[in-house]
């Protein structure tokens, strides 16, 4: 007899950092309906379309659904079923064999965006290994933010959307889009609903620069001297706050010399934003109490993401916005696990020499290796040979800058092993491919280590496809059979159980709670100061010359020289309707968005004979792709906007399904790369756009 519809209460997850609280509709194992929790802790019944067509990943009818070992040549989509035993045996005798021959430090284990625990697994299993080479996107996303407020004030400061807030600051932020690290849109359009004030800095006019109070249209890649700007105008004008300034910072005389050169004239013509218009939005800025900055993934897509999140956290401080509730706070964590304890980092107490970034210098509070540096050493053997890679819930053939240099890696590595659930590109390219359990699918733990405080609850709904495991079950087995099994569970979900030990419940328990969230705690400065060398906001860094960082924040040039052959500048901004490379294949996704598509402003377009819904070419020095016109007014003459992220499920196997054809990083390269993240330049390049003839 068939079931009737259930709904049972979970989190969004893995469609962006997820953290809408959803009702699933369930029926005989299957999921018919997702709709918002109206209970929902960030989103009060809130969602995006991603989240209501969740549940149609698991459905898909090539979804992987069994162990698959290489047959052809790599790359060449041919394929045979094996076991899991033979998929982890095979698996095992290869990492050992590289580790045998050129030391553990030779497999590289990847992951992508933070989608659930099994990331935090990952980084376990790499530990127990003894490889200190954890890849991760980390130099393009957060690592700059956190890392440099880490520098600066001690802690990763955070948009307060939780608390009233007079003024919400959107710098290179699409909420509205991208909910990043469940700072779900709904929370800021409640601010708006309750008369906070909104500046928006954006290139393209997004949705939310229309309902913005001002909207500064940036020249892209100079965010850095726009936030110089703003503290010329701030500090010439008197507006810091000056308590704060005197009990609390480090280095403001020297600040103050500093942005002296960054007048709003000067800056206004870098930035191409009008000095009235900086000194407004300074003034607005710097007199709304509290405001809250909601910075975004954009200032972290070139070369000088240091100076443009350093430049962003003091414009925080001098106005005194840190640790105020509705400003940009520390959120502190509910009593759970600490993320070194839960990977193991004592098992690998040399990490921060033996990563391969440190060999180039890197910030060592950046604990992975970013992606540039990996390829070249898998490439040139420096510092040591790198052989073998296991990557999880990422798809580095088409996330990477620079796609061809990808490519030729997974060529030569020794072993590839990859988890995914559907075949990607990169899955193509493996020896062998692991098939995933997904979202509602298993037991999972959300927002674990994204520095917001809190933890959420996402159940399993319904039983995976019978061959389909859990990551965290994948590396608990593979741990076991290239490690001690003595640090492995026997069941796997004891790694929730583990997460959960220090708050007294049980998984089950914290299900029904639904969530755990850190105790709000403001201004704890005033008792104990800034947990930096000098207790204060390091406005000026005191151990720049210990840690070779620029002591104050600059606008050192735009990421790449000005060039006549390509006069466009060339940016991107997250789809609405995939995370970055996924789910092209989720039918009822593709339909909104079904091919990829390029912003161009109507003048731009004309002056090349380009019509909306032409196809073009858009070229930079480094590669060219093909995508769709979409001429609008929503972005500056001068700039164009491409689409992340594109492969096409339909495409040839054999070639690894077209990723070379609309792939925004064909036009990227690692030819330049920040040396505190190893940063590339993946987006503000020049590039020029052609019509498609033919
Ligand atoms: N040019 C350019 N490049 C960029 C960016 C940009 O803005 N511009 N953005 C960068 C940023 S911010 C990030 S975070 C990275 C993201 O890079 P990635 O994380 O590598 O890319 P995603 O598309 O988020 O996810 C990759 C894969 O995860 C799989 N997946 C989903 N759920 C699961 C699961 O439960 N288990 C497993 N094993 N796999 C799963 C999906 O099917 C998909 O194939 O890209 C970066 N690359
Ligand atoms: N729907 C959806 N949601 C996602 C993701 C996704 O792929 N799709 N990805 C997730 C991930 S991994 C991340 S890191 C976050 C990222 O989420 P966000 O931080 O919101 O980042 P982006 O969408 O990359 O860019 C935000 C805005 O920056 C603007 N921008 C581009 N260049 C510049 C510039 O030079 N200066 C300024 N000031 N602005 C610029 C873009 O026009 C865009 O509107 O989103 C997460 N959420
Ligand atoms: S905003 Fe994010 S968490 Fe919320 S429903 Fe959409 S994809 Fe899920
Ligand atoms: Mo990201």
């Amino acid at each position: 007899m068939s079931e009737k519809m259930r709904w049972v209460k979970t989190h969004c997850a893995r469609m962006d950092h997820g953290g809408c609280g959803l009702l699933v509709g369930v029926k005989d194992n299957q999921i018919v309906q997702v709709k918002g929790d109206p209970e929902g802790f960030l989103n009060r019944g809130y969602t995006c379309f991603k989240g209501k067509v969740s549940h149609d990943r698991l459905y898909h009818p090539d979804r992987l659904r069994h162990p698959l070992k290489r047959a052809g040549a790599r790359g060449e989509g041919k394929w045979h079923e094996i076991s899991w035993e033979d998929a982890l045996g095979e698996t095992a005798e290869n990492l050992l064999k590289i580790k045998k021959k050129y030391g553990a430090p030779a497999v590289g284990f990847g992951v992508g965006m933070p989608k659930g625990l099994e990331h935090f697994v990952l980084i376990r299993l790499a530990n127990i290994f003894g490889s200190p080479n954890v890849i991760a996107s980390q130099d393009v996303c957060h690592a700059p933010r956190e890392i440099s407020g880490v520098h600066t004030c001690g802690f990763y400061p955070v948009a307060d959307l939780h608390h009233p807030t007079r003024l919400v600051l959107s710098w290179a932020s699409n909420l509205l889009s991208t909910s990043e690290e469940g700072q779900i849109a709904s929370l800021l359009t409640d601010q708006l609903q309750n008369g906070a004030q909104l500046i928006v800095v954006d290139p393209r006019k997004t949705e939310l620069a229309e309902r913005a109070d001002l909207w500064l249209q940036l020249r892209p890649g100079t965010a850095q001297a726009l936030a110089l700007g703003f503290l010329h105008v701030i500090i010439g004008e008197s507006l810091y706050d000056k308590a704060f300034v005197e009990n609390f910072t480090y280095g403001f005389n020297e600040l103050c010399a500093h942005v002296k050169a960054y007048s709003p004239e000067a800056v206004g013509e870098i930035t191409w934003v009008s000095a009235d218009l900086i000194r407004e939005a300074a003034r607005r800025y710097a007199g709304a109490k509290p405001a809250a900055l909601q910075w975004g993934n954009a200032i972290e897509h070139d070369m000088h993401a240091f100076d443009a999140a350093r430049s962003l956290v003091c414009l925080m401080a001098l106005c005194g916005n840190l640790e105020a509730s509705g400003g940009n706070v520390h959120a502190h964590e509910p009593e759970i696990m600490g993320l070194g304890e839960f990977v193991r980092a004592d098992l690998i107490p040399n990490k921060r020499k033996e990563m391969i970034g440190a060999y180039h210098g890197t910030i060592p509070r950046l604990m992975t290796v970013p992606p540039a540096l990996f390829r070249k050493a898998v490439l040139e053997d420096e510092p040591y040979p790198v052989r073998g890679y296991y990557g999880m819930c990422t798809n580095p053939l088409v996330a990477w800058a620079d796609s061809r240099l990808t490519f030729e890696v997974l060529k030569r590595l020794d072993f590839v092993g990859v988890a995914d659930l559907f075949m990607t590109p990169t899955a193509a390219m493996a020896d062998i491919v692991f098939p995933v359990a997904h979202q509602y699918e298993m037991n999972d733990i959300g927002h674990y280590g994204i520095g917001h405080g809190m933890i959420l609850a996402r159940p399993k709904i319904v039983d995976p496809p019978a061959d389909c495991w859990p990551d965290m079950k994948i590396m608990n087995e593979l741990g076991k059979r290239v490690s001690d099994p003595r640090y492995w569970h026997d069941d796997f979900e004891d790694f929730l159980e583990d997460v959960l030990k220090p708050s007294g419940l049980s998984y089950q328990d914290f299900v029904a709670k639904g969530y755990l969230k850190g105790p709000d705690r403001f201004r704890l400065y005033e008792k104990k100061g800034f947990r930096t060398p000098t207790g204060k906001v390091e406005l000026q860094l005191s151990t720049a010359d210990k840690f070779n960082l620029k002591a104050l924040p600059e606008f050192a040039g735009l990421p790449e020289p000005e060039d006549p052959d390509y006069p466009l500048i060339l940016i991107s901004a997250k789809s609405r309707y995939y995370l970055l490379s996924s789910y092209r294949w989720v039918k009822r996704l593709r339909e909104k968005r079904p091919v990829p598509l390029v912003e161009i402003h109507p003048e731009t377009a004309g002056a090349r004979g380009i019509a909306d819904g032409d196809e073009v070419w858009v070229r930079t020095r480094h590669g060219e792709i093909t995508q769709t016109a979409r001429v609008t007014d929503r972005i500056d003459p001068r700039v164009v906007s491409a689409d992340l992220g594109w492969w096409f499920p339909e495409g040839d196997p054999a070639a690894q399904f077209d990723w070379r054809r609309s792939n925004f990083n064909m036009l990227t390269s690692i030819e330049k790369l920040g040396k505190e993240f190893g940063t590339p330049n993946i987006a503000n390049l020049p590039c020029q756009i052609q019509k498609k003839t033919g």
